[in-house]
C-alpha cells in the first residue's frame, strides 16, 4: 500500500485529492496545523480513512517529524495562504507559509529522504498567478514569470525552490502549474463560489445583491477534481518536471455571471450586481489562459468538466445547501 502526505488537506485540493488517492488504494495522511482546528472533523468525516498528523509549515522540526513518522512514497505540498487578496494585507504571513514553506517542506523530505531504492517523490502547488502581468498568450511552462501579488511572488519563489531542490539534491520534485480549479468545495471568498453562492441565496429570497471588485479580468477556470488527478500523474513518471494544467478556455467574471444567471433562470445579472472598490486589488491580474499541451501529451491528462459544467454543478450545489439550511431554520447571514 503507497502511503501519501498531504499538505493543505482541509483546503479544496487537499478534500479532493484525499477521496482520489485512497480511491486508488494509498494510506493517506494530511498534515494539520493549530490546535483543535475547526476543518478537522470536517475532513475526518469526508474521508475515514484518513489519518491527521501535526505539523505547521512555519516549523521545520514538525515537519521532519511528520515526514519520519508517515515514511511516504509521495509528498503533495498544497499547503499555502491562497487568497491573493488576503496576501496583500498579510504580505510577510504570505511569504512564511506559501514560500519558506515550500522550501522547509523540500529539506524534511531531503533530511528524512526515504527508503534508498524508494526516495519520496513531492508535488508542488505552483500557480498561474506566477504569470500574473502576462508576457504571452496563452501561457506554457516557458513563459517567463510575472508576479503581481505577494502571493505570486511566494509561489514563483516556491517553484524555483523546487526545480533548485530536483537538480541539486536530485529529488523527484515535480511542480503542477494549475490554472483557477474550482467547485463547489471552493471557498466563499473566492469570485466564482461567492458568486453562485450569492446567487443561490438570491434565488432564495435571502438576499438582494452581490457585491464585486474588477468584472474584466479573465481566469481559465477548470474543475477541482479534475486537477487533483495531474498532480498525481505527475508523481507517477520516470523523471520530474513541470506542467501547466489549465482547459485553454478564459472568460470573464461577467462572462461567468451571464452563465450562473442564466442556468438560474434570470434573463440579467446586472440589476443584481453592485461594484465595491473594497474588493478591488491594488495590482490586477487582467488575463489568464493556459496552454496544457505538455500534460495532455505526456501525462494524458485532460480536463472532463466543460465551463458551463462546472458553474451549473456550483450553483445547484449551492442551491441545495442554501435551501437546507433555509429548512433547518438556520438564521439568516
Ligand atoms: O479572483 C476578481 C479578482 O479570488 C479571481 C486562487 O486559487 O487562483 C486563485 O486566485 C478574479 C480576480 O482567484 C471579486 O480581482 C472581482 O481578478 O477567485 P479569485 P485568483 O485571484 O485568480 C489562482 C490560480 C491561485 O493560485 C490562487 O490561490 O476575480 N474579483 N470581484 C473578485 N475576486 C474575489 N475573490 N472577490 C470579489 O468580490
Amino acid at each position: 500500500m503507497k502511503r501519501a502526505l498531504i499538505t493543505g488537506i482541509t483546503g479544496q485540493d487537499g478534500r479532493h485529492l484525499a477521496q482520489f488517492l485512497a480511491g486508488k488504494g494509498y494510506q493517506v495522511f494530511g498534515l494539520i496545523h493549530g490546535q483543535a482546528n475547526p476543518k478537522a472533523q470536517l475532513v475526518a468525516e469526508e474521508s475515514p480513512a484518513l489519518d491527521l498528523v501535526e505539523g505547521d509549515l512555519r516549523d521545520l522540526p514538525s515537519l521532519i517529524a511528520a515526514v519520519e513518522q508517515v515514511q511516504p512514497d509521495e509528498v503533495y505540498n498544497l499547503g499555502a495562504i491562497s487568497f491573493v487578496q488576503l496576501s496583500f494585507k498579510q504580505a510577510e504571513l504570505t511569504a512564511e507559509i506559501t514560500g519558506l514553506g515550500v522550501l522547509r517542506m523540500l529539506e524534511a523530505v531531503r533530511i528524512v529522504g526515504g527508503m534508498e531504492n524508494n526516495p519520496i517523490r513531492f508535488y508542488q502547488a505552483s500557480s498561474s498567478e506566477m504569470f500574473g502581468k502576462v508576457r504571452e498568450t496563452p501561457q506554457n511552462e516557458g513563459t517567463p514569470f510575472h508576479p503581481r501579488s505577494p502571493y505570486g511572488v511566494a509561489k514563483v519563489f516556491g517553484h524555483y525552490t523546487t526545480m533548485n531542490y530536483r537538480e541539486a539534491y536530485d529529488l523527484h520534485a515535480s511542480s503542477g502549474i494549475l490554472f483557477n480549479h474550482e467547485g463547489p468545495r471552493r471557498g466563499l471568498e473566492f469570485v466564482t463560489r461567492k458568486i453562485t453562492n450569492s446567487l443561490a441565496r438570491i434565488k432564495l429570497g435571502l438576499q438582494d445583491r452581490i457585491s464585486l471588485g474588477n468584472l474584466d479580468s479573465a481566469r481559465d477556470w477548470g474543475y477541482a477534481g479534475d486537477y487533483v488527478e495531474a498532480m498525481w500523474l505527475m508523481l507517477q513518471q520516470d523523471e520530474p518536471d513541470d506542467y501547466v494544467v489549465a482547459t485553454g478556455e478564459t472568460h470573464t467574471i461577467r462572462e461567468f455571471l451571464e452563465v450562473a444567471f442564466r442556468i438560474a433562470g434570470y434573463d440579467d445579472w446586472e440589476p443584481y450586481v453592485t461594484h465595491d472598490t473594497r474588493f478591488d486589488r491594488p495590482a490586477e491580474v487582467d488575463l489568464l489562459m493556459g496552454d496544457a499541451t505538455k500534460a495532455r501529451t505526456k501525462l494524458r491528462w485532460k480536463p472532463k468538466v466543460s465551463f458551463e459544467e462546472l458553474v451549473r454543478m456550483m450553483y445547484e450545489s449551492d442551491l441545495a445547501s442554501e435551501q437546507a439550511n433555509a429548512e433547518r431554520g438556520l438564521p439568516r447571514r
